[in-house]
């Protein structure tokens, strides 16, 4: 790491809370400013499930992204340990960085999560962005971004697409501006503080959710069992997705076991894009009854089980 008498005056650095809805486009916008792969993405809602650090470093800035669950109203543990985390992150951000789906009017899923913005006590900067513009016309943007602004009157405002790069700088160069003075942080080569084994295993989750239908692919939780480093022929990695109910777990497998190689060759792709290897994955389907309501479960599984009196806010 560079010792800070190395750093340039005026170096800039803090952590940047990126919040919103599920499947606003959180983790891609994150992958997207790192130039890398690090945030597990898939089509469905609630992918993330817990805080997870992106690191850009540059020379005269460090920006660590938090990567959060997307607020929502919770059906159980697992979604209220979820709004929780995302609410920590709020709760420690030098800048708040909300998104929007601009395919979408705003809904009163973004209205909940605008006035848990503006309940953190000592708020930070906001900065807040219409993300997908990809999905809408040209035309209709100003309309759309005049629906929302009202939502985060004192926040800045920008339109972004994180697939296809609209605006990018512009919102980096905002996101530097906006961030006080300081050290950095991280070692610079540092991406991410998650281990290679969990965003394996969130990136196999995220191929399940993707693959999978209905309530199943938010039933799914993945366990890394082993993860073997074999020279030339990569990394062997073992693991375990853990289903709900005996139902789902023919749903998981499919007819002779068509569904789980088909996770499994996605996943593949994926991990081996992560991690610049080769990959041979192993995997294998268990019942865990009802685990997401289930506090010892959850905390196996590495899930952070709020306090109750978080529970209670969440809850209300
Ligand atoms: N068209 C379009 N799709 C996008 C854009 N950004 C993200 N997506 C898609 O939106 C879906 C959700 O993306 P994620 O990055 O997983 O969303 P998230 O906000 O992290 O979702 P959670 O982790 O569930 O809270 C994926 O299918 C992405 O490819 C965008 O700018 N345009
Ligand atoms: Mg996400």
């Amino acid at each position: 790491m560079s010792s800070d008498s190395e750093l340039p005056a005026g170096h800039r650095s803090g952590f940047v809370a990126v919040a919103g809805r599920p499947n606003v486009g959180k983790s891609t916008l994150i992958n997207s400013l790192l130039g890398q792969p690090v945030a597990a993405v898939s089509s469905k809602p609630q992918t993330t499930r817990r805080n997870q650090l992106g690191i850009l470093t540059l020379p005269q800035a460090q920006v660590v992204f938090v990567d959060t669950p997307g607020i929502h109203k919770p059906a159980h543990k697992l979604g209220q340990a979820m709004n929780a985390t995302a609410e920590e992150a709020l709760q420690e951000a030098d800048l708040i960085l909300v998104l929007f789906d601009a395919g979408q009017a705003p809904s009163e899923g973004d209205r909940r999560v605008a006035e848990r913005i503006q309940a953190v006590e000592r708020r930070p900067p906001v900065l807040a962005t219409l993300n997908k513009i990809d999905l809408l016309p040209a035309e209709q943007l100003p309309e759309r971004m005049a629906d929302y602004q009202p939502l985060l009157p004192e926040a800045e405002w920008l339109a972004i697409s994180a697939t296809r790069g609209d605006n990018r700088d512009l919102l980096l160069q905002r996101i530097l501006a906006m961030l006080p003075e300081g050290p950095r942080y991280y070692p610079e080569d540092e991406v991410t503080d998650f281990y290679e084994r969990d965003i394996a295993a969130d990136l196999l989750r995220a191929a399940a959710m993707s693959l999978l239908r209905q309530e199943v692919p938010h039933c799914i939780a993945v366990r890394i069992d082993d993860y073997k480093e074999r020279g030339e022929r990569g990394a062997y990695i073992a693991a375990t997705l853990f289903v709900e109910r005996e139902s789902q777990k023919p749903i998981v497998i499919g007819k002779g076991g068509a569904m789980l190689r088909e996770i499994g060759i996605m996943a593949r792709r994926e991990i081996e894009a992560m991690s610049g290897r080769k990959v041979y994955l192993d995997l294998r389907v268990k019942v865990l009854p009802r685990w997401r309501n289930d506090e010892k479960a959850l905390k196996r599984l590495g899930y952070r089980v709020p306090r109750r009196s978080t529970q209670e806010r969440v809850e209300r």
